[in-house]
């Protein structure tokens, strides 16, 4: 869309069953906020959206497991999650939750919209039902092994670790998550959104209409599903948390999670629109507005396919015109989680680091997960805080207004002639909005940030080769006209950084006595103000004249960023290491014990060291390999349980220690003549037994 008359950008709605962490920031909140800081900048109609995710069954879960209501859970976690976006400035116009009538109104209209149009197929079908706990299993409390890749701990409606969605009856050996039983099948009413019949559609839409401007992880994984060939997808379940189905004969059942969920988008819009005075359906309907949502890469099936469809299916919504979806943050070297506690939270970051948001808004944006997973450790963050932000932005900034207050008691100079250094110079910041501004339509935050630290860089250098402070000595006109590009330069920071570091944008427009009346701020002694209705702030970037003019009288220096020390960082990654300590603790369910046995009992065993000289998959068998083992005495054939764990062509000419007296077995057929001694490590890989290995604990049985 060239030049869209508004935009309606969207945050994806956090689950409200614990507070969020640095991953939830990195991926999806910063980038969004940085999008729309940016679009205020440039004077667009925006609004930004977001709210808590309060349905689904992982909070009833969680309900359950405390004891207390979904109402209890949702409400401490929702106002927690709410603060933390506050504290780091995250700028939602509105942040709502989905447990509001309004929102609960809003999706039921929406239901009813399309099932009163006929664009559900209803189906009676067979549905997990748990006997002992006497209700039916929605998705996500049933779990077995994924058809697709294999892992044992599936969810029902999602596999986390490859990603697919399915069905809860897809699973192979599904059991329930509430009492472990084996589930039964019984049936039960529901409405499927036939997403086979917009199959063609999204083909073209996205498949064909965004191959250009979607991120390439984002459109593979949404080509991979279109091509795999889409199946109805039953938008209610048997449930007594979320928002009724309303319509006869739906008692018990709730709208699916997301299905509800996504509509908060709307809702909250609304909720907006009421609250300002605006008509929230030109942010939904008109053509004109650019609908974006930010989410991390989990949710984009939903975003990219089912949302989509069932604003297609309603008829009078726009399309979302870009997903920008993340890869996801790790922490030193380590998958976040929430249930092992690997994270940093805000909340806590915030008690350790109290003004130090933007420094983290910084780093996560540096390192930017957009492309690819990426790593979060506290050595970069110091890094890139004292090497970076104190060195190079503050210490520009600071010298610019240390020197000004000095030399003119904070009136900014007249300048004299400008040498072709200052010109070009004063060129290159001209242009560098543009160049900015290109990174960040692109959703290309961490180019776009690290562009705008080159303006600092800049401005440092600057100063470093002209060297006023020398200068002033012999020649002050021309220290004049040094002071006033620096003044310029550090005014343009002011507005360039304010997406990416909003706190310090604030303090700088303060020292620079330029706040801006609109953000909250007082308009300067000066009448000075930038990102007024008359001229946005990054117009007046680009205008033909001074940022700052000749006369205006700046404030005082105050620091902008303070160093990081080395013990801060220590108590950070002592931290982690309790962690770590904490859940290999827990990790350690040793079996007990087994009966005491003889020396002779013993001696029964006959153990030798063999080399494997040959492996291969046993056919039609996904667990077994057929080995040739040297055993010394002979060249004998094994078949172990291990190809889940090794690769044949891995272990040809691997020692191991085989049990050679064990009476021969068949297993599918072949002779097995004795067993290799192995053992497990600590993700449950199964190892050749060597003590040494990466992982293997004190407790690990050998079999
Ligand atoms: N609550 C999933 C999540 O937090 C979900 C996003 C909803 S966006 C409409 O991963
Ligand atoms: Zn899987």
């Amino acid at each position: 869309m060239e030049s869209p008359k508004r935009y309606t950008v969207t945050a994806a709605l956090p689950y409200t069953n614990g507070p969020i962490h640095i991953g939830h920031l990195a991926g999806v909140y910063v980038p969004s906020d940085i999008y729309v800081r940016f679009l205020r900048g440039q004077g667009r109609d925006v609004v930004f959206v977001g709210g808590s995710d309060e349905h689904g069954v992982p909070i009833t879960l969680k309900a359950k497991k405390e004891g207390v209501q979904p109402q209890d859970v949702v409400d401490k976690y929702h106002n927690m999650i709410k603060k933390s976006f506050k504290e780091f400035g995250i700028s939602f116009d509105n942040y709502s939750r989905t447990t509001k009538k309004l929102h609960h109104k809003t999706a039921q209209d929406f239901f009813k919209s399309l099932y009163d149009n006929g664009k559900f197929v209803e189906e009676v079908t067979q549905q997990f039902y748990d006997e002992e706990a006497q209700q039916f299993l929605a998705d996500r409390f049933v779990v077995g092994t994924c058809p697709k890749c294999g892992f044992e701990e599936s969810y029902g409606d999602q596999c986390e670790k490859c990603g697919t969605s399915h069905n809860a009856t897809d699973l192979i050996n599904p059991r329930s998550a509430i009492t472990g039983a084996k589930p039964s099948l019984k049936e039960t009413r529901h409405w499927f959104l036939p997403l086979d019949q917009y199959q063609g559609w999204l083909q073209e839409w996205i498949l064909e209409g965004h191959k250009k401007d979607w991120k390439p992880n984002v459109y593979g994984q949404v080509k991979s599903w279109v091509d795999e060939g889409l199946r109805p997808r039953a938008v209610t379940r048997d449930l007594d948390w979320g928002v009724p189905v309303p319509v006869e004969g739906a008692d018990g059942k709730v709208l699916y999670v997301w299905f509800d969920a996504p509509i908060g988008y709307i809702s909250s819009t609304k909720e907006w629109a009421e609250r300002v005075g605006k008509d929230w359906e030109l942010y939904w309907k008109d053509k004109e507005t650019k609908l974006v949502h930010f989410i991390g890469k989990d949710n984009i099936v939903f975003h990219c396919i089912i949302f989509p469809a069932m604003l297609k299916a309603e008829g009078s919504y726009i399309l979302p015109d870009n997903v920008p979806a993340n890869e996801f943050l790790n922490l030193e070297g380590n998958k976040l989680s929430t249930s092992k506690n690997w994270a940093v939270w805000l909340h806590e970051y915030l008690e350790a680091f109290p003004d130090k948001q933007d420094v983290l808004r910084y780093v996560l944006t540096a390192n930017a997960p957009e492309t690819k997973d990426n790593d979060f450790t506290w050595k970069d963050y110091q890094a890139r805080n004292n090497n970076e932000l104190v060195a190079i932005f503050g210490n520009f900034i600071n010298r610019v207004v240390v020197l000004t207050n000095k030399y003119y008691e904070g009136v900014v100079p007249k300048p004299e002639a400008y040498f072709e250094v200052d010109q070009k110079i004063l060129a290159e910041l001209r242009a560098y909005p543009a160049v900015i501004a290109n990174s960040i339509e692109r959703y290309r935050f961490r180019e776009a940030q690290s562009e705008m630290m080159n303006v600092a860089r800049m401005g440092n250098k600057y100063l470093a080769d002209e060297e006023p402070w020398k200068l002033i000595k012999t020649d002050e006109e021309r220290v004049k006209t040094i002071m006033f590009v620096a003044l310029q330069i550090a005014s343009a920071l002011s507005v360039l950084c304010e997406p990416f570091l909003p706190f310090t944008a604030r303090k700088l427009r303060t020292m620079l006595d330029v706040e801006d009346p609109e953000a909250g701020g007082t308009i300067s002694s000066s009448g000075l103000a930038w990102g007024t209705s008359e001229e946005s702030a990054w117009e007046r970037l680009t205008a033909d004249k001074p940022m700052l003019a000749p006369g205006h009288v700046i404030g005082k220096a105050t620091l902008l960023f303070s160093k990081v020390e080395d013990q801060q960082i220590q108590e950070q990654l002592d931290k982690l290491e309790a962690t770590k300590a904490a859940n290999q603790a827990e990790n350690k369910a040793v079996s007990p014990q087994k009966e005491t046995i003889n020396f002779e009992d013993f001696t029964k065993l006959d153990m030798r060291i063999g080399t494997i000289v040959e492996a291969e998959k046993m056919p039609k068998a996904n667990k077994l390999l057929v080995l040739k083992v040297d055993t010394g005495i002979d060249v004998r054939t094994i078949v172990s349980g291990i190809a889940q764990h090794f690769q044949p062509k891995d272990i040809i000419g691997k020692k191991v220690t085989v049990l050679v007296n064990l009476a021969p077995r068949k297993l599918r057929g072949v002779q097995s003549e004795g067993m290799i001694l192995m053992t497990e490590n600590a993700s449950g890989k199964i190892v050749f037994l060597n003590p040494d290995e990466d992982g293997v604990k004190p407790g690990a049985t050998v079999s």
